[in-house]
């Protein structure tokens, strides 16, 4: 190794899990946090903390200026980002690699290009990625629209390119709504990304969402993880995740791994990535790619025993992948839940003191979090505030192994999302393993927490 000292431009639990890795590998660790955090977790365990601003994140966790700053002032020899924040961020990995830091990411190139959605689908495409059918790339003018809206058939959606994550998205279901919403997510995507490029694409009704984890050393190398099925969201953000999938076979996790290993062979594309998918009667079709490490890497960890983390540090370093897909074995069932600091009813945050802190703990229960007794959340950041990862040989085995450990978990002080999950474990649909994006909300509004 030649990288000394990382360091985690992040908060939370993703900075101790960065922090985890580091250690392991015997290399140094800088925290930075902002002065809502100067109590959190993270701080208290890294070799160094640096202070790089006031709570709000635009002017700390944000603040490229503020975090180079820490890193020469530590001596830090290389950045990990974590994910949200600065994670794909093009222009901070460039200035990152300016200053003679190792970014422990993609290369910046490939950030850029699959941050923007359009280019994202004709680089896939052109490296042997279904595609989901729809415009070859932006659309500006209506009759282009109409062409092919026709051409894939109704309902269509129009996504931003600057999107992602779902935000800028319109359903069309006939021509003569096409104009009009055409217009309005022109507007609506310039407003929120200051972009108004927009493109088209057949409208899956009730797909599934599943994504697969992959791994390059920038050199024409890579290999897949295999994949993790994300179906369960609510607007968007992700709240209980599963590897393997359970409706994915050994021969289509072959087949899709293998695509996905090609594209990132094809692209000498370097370090974690995830390419998402939505999967509707068999067939895979690519919607984006994302260039950071991911909240759910760790059902891939506990299903493969791959340190996704070390991989990511040692490639950052120039060495090779430590594994060939050969020697991959994918084996037993992982589950992850994300536990949020909120009301299980309203979803309102919930911030404030945790006076009581009891995780679960027993054979193959992992729990990701930087919370302890008398820590006060603060209300600046995110909700999640604990990830409870269970992993069993079979699926069924898995989820008894959850119930079991959401039984356990003691969070006082504060709301949570345990509740919810109590109930979603128990759930003979979830149990069922058949569920589509769509199911989660239709059973949230079945009223399933207000009895
Ligand atoms: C779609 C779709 C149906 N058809 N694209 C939402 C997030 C963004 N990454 C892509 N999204 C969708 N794209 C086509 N052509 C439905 C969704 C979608 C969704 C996707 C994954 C997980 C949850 C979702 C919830 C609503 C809509």
């Amino acid at each position: 190794m030649t990288i000394e000292k990382i360091l985690i431009a992040n908060r939370g639990e993703i900075a101790l899990r960065i922090l985890r890795a580091a250690k392991e590998l015997g290399i140094e660790t800088v925290a930075v946090h902002s002065t809502a955090d100067s109590d959190a977790m993270h701080v208290r365990l890294a070799d160094q903390a640096v202070c790089i601003g006031p709570p709000a994140a635009a002017d700390s966790y944000l603040s490229i200026p503020a975090i180079i700053s820490a890193a020469e002032i530590s001596g830090a020899d290389a950045i990990h980002p974590g994910y949200g924040f600065l994670s794909e961020n093009a222009h901070f990995a460039e200035v990152v690699e300016a200053h003679d830091i190792k970014w422990i990411g993609p290369k910046p190139e490939h950030i850029k290009i699959m941050g923007d959605k359009v280019a994202a689908k004709k680089t896939a495409g052109d490296l042997g990625i279904p595609l989901v059918p729809g415009s070859d790339g932006a659309v500006s003018e209506i009759e282009e629209a109409k062409r092919v809206a026709a051409d894939v058939g109704y309902p269509v959606i129009i996504k931003a390119a600057s999107g992602g994550g779902g935000r800028g998205m319109k359903v069309v279901n006939s021509e003569a709504e096409l104009e009009t919403q055409m217009k309005q997510a022109g507007t609506e995507a310039k407003a929120a990304f200051g972009d108004a490029t927009v493109y088209i694409e057949k409208y899956l009704g009730d797909p599934r969402h599943i994504e697969f984890q992959v791994f390059g050393d920038g050199r024409g190398n890579a290999i897949h993880l295999g994949e993790r099925d994300c179906s369960l969201q609510r607007r968007h953000q992700k709240v209980l995740e599963e590897a393997p999938s359970p409706v994915i076979s050994a021969e289509q996790r072959e087949t899709m791994g293998k695509v996905c290993v090609d594209a990132m062979k094809g692209m000498q594309y370097r370090g974690a990535g995830t390419i998402e998918f939505l999967y509707e009667n068999g067939e895979f079709y690519f919607i984006e790619m994302n260039t950071r490490l991911q909240v759910e890497h760790p059902v891939t960890e506990m299903i493969t025993g791959f340190d996704l983390v070390r991989e990511q540090i040692r490639i950052a370093d120039g060495r090779d992948l430590s594994v060939a897909q050969e020697d991959l074995v994918f084996s037993g069932h992982a589950i992850e839940c994300r536990i949020n600091a909120e009301n299980p009813k309203t979803w309102a945050p919930s911030p404030g003191k945790v006076t009581g802190y009891h995780p679960p703990g027993g054979m193959h229960v992992r729990v990701d979090s930087g919370l302890y007794a008398g820590y006060s959340i603060p209300p600046y950041y995110d909700s999640m505030i604990a990830k409870l990862i269970v992993y069993g040989r079979t699926r069924d085995g898995c989820m008894m192994r959850l119930a079991r450990a959401l039984d356990e978990f003691v969070i006082e002080g504060v709301q949570t999302t345990i509740p919810l999950h109590q109930k979603l474990v128990y759930d003979p649909e979830f149990q069922s393993g058949e569920y589509t994006i769509k199911w989660l909300e239709e059973w949230l509004e079945k009223d399933n927490l207000k009895d």
